[in-house]
């Protein structure tokens, strides 16, 4: 383990309801940046140094435990200011990282599409606009030869004035919206192909992703549209949307989407509004929980106030308890209202989901026997769309078995026969 991957993380306890939690996310961060954590700090105190974050007596412990440890970097469990963290570098000679920019740096590493390492790109370069010292500041040259060169956007903060960045940041948002328009256009069809739309959210690394690719398993042979699954925090920093059709069921659209975590930096939620847009035009939100972490509690709460930021209320949900092959007392799927405890390792457990899903996507759906004239082309167009059960035919047209959405229901009224 080479020295500059050790970090010391610190934070002041009364700021959080749930600190150990919290500290405890911001450790499997800091692994999810291929750094580990020599040792924790917290200070107990009811204020916040406005100038360093820390009261001074701890600013002085911080150094003598960094220099115990040989560390050279500290990363802070909140988000600081620019100022602060330029008293604290130069009170110590240490380099400070906060919450939002270690967030920003797992990202900048998970992003591998042109859409999200543009997005990632243009959080980055927004957390950075404000910390740029007009003057220069001379702590910044060293940060270039401290081992930590993927600060900022891959270039150093000398080499870029606000001026500068300003720019960058406009054009790499005109190459955003191109990227998203060619993408858009594929979602607006499929919006207007008025298919259901459900999308898994949760935590980052809750198998969101593992459970897609089963319900893809258990509907098609073949691999090309499975999503990418790791065991590491943010796996998946796009969305992908797949169409889950079944037997003599309606179809409908499901969505894989970035994790959460607590905190998510504005601007990263701000740059990946596209790509969280799924979730906000979804019909119906499949909550994926890790139920064999025993942080779920506080997991769920993060992910209700992510959806809370985004902009998401009030809209149906299930919760899904993946990994319970993991609890005890685990003997196979079960159901309790909204509720499914399942692992999306068992291909049976998540027929149960599928089930759950369309009892609660179809549920007001209803039967209907229509007469569709052969010559009345647009509604043999329309009808085609629809879930046909059976069809026959007579003289005057094709008679049609349909499973319809009340809204169907209402428009086919005028054609339907006993
Ligand atoms: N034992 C067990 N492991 C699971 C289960 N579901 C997922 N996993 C594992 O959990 C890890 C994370 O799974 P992902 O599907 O990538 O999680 P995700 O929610 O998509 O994560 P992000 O994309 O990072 O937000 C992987 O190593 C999976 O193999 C399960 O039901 N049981
Ligand atoms: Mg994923």
């Amino acid at each position: 383990m080479e020295e500059n991957n050790q970090v010391i993380i610190a934070g002041v306890s009364h700021l959080q309801e749930d600190f150990d939690y919290s500290m405890n996310e911001l450790a499997q961060l800091v692994n999810a940046n291929n750094q580990e954590v020599a040792a924790q700090v917290r200070q107990n105190i009811d204020q916040i140094n406005g100038k360093t974050y820390f009261g001074s007596g701890k600013v002085q412990e911080i150094k003598q435990l960094a220099q115990y440890h040989n560390v050279t970097l500290i990363i802070v469990n909140d988000e600081l200011t620019p100022a602060q963290v330029r008293n604290l570098e130069k009170a110590t000679q240490l380099h400070f990282l906060d919450r939002t920019e270690l967030i920003l740096q797992v990202f900048a590493q998970r992003a591998h599409s042109r859409q999200a390492q543009l997005q990632v790109a243009i959080a980055q370069l927004q957390y950075q606009l404000p910390r740029i010292h007009p003057s220069g500041n001379p702590l910044d040259q060293q940060r270039g030869q401290g081992g930590l060169a993927n600060r900022g956007a891959g270039e150093s903060q000398l080499e870029l004035n606000r001026r500068t960045i300003r720019q960058r940041i406009t054009k790499l948002k005109q190459e955003l919206q191109h990227v998203e328009k060619t993408l858009t256009t594929q979602s607006t069809r499929r919006q207007n192909s008025r298919l259901p739309k459900v999308a898994l959210v949760g935590y980052t690394n809750a198998g969101k992703s593992t459970t897609l690719n089963g319900i893809l398993d258990l509907i098609t042979d073949h691999d090309s549209k499975k999503v990418f699954v790791k065991d590491q925090l943010f796996a998946t920093l796009d969305t992908s949307i797949r169409k889950i059709t079944l037997p003599q069921q309606p179809s409908f659209l499901l969505s894989d989407t970035v994790g959460f975590v607590s905190k998510l930096p504005h601007n990263l939620i701000e740059a990946f509004k596209s790509t969280l847009a799924e979730a906000k035009n979804a019909d119906l939100l499949v909550q994926v929980i890790d139920a064999s972490d025993s942080q779920r509690q506080q997991m769920m709460q993060t992910t209700q106030q992510t959806l809370l930021e985004i902009g998401i209320t009030n809209k149906p949900m299930l919760y899904a308890y993946n990994k319970s092959d993991l609890t005890p007392n685990y003997h196979g799927v079960e159901v309790a209202g909204n509720n499914i405890y399942y692992s999306a390792l068992q291909p049976s457990s998540l027929k149960t989901l599928i089930q759950l899903i369309c009892q609660k996507l179809f549920d007001k759906y209803q039967t209907i026997k229509v007469l569709v004239p052969f010559n009345n082309s647009q509604l043999n167009q329309y009808v085609n769309q629809l879930t046909i059960q059976s069809q026959s035919y007579n003289n005057d047209g094709t008679i049609y078995h349909l499973l319809v959405s009340p809204t169907d229901y209402s428009y086919l009224a005028a054609y339907q026969i006993n």
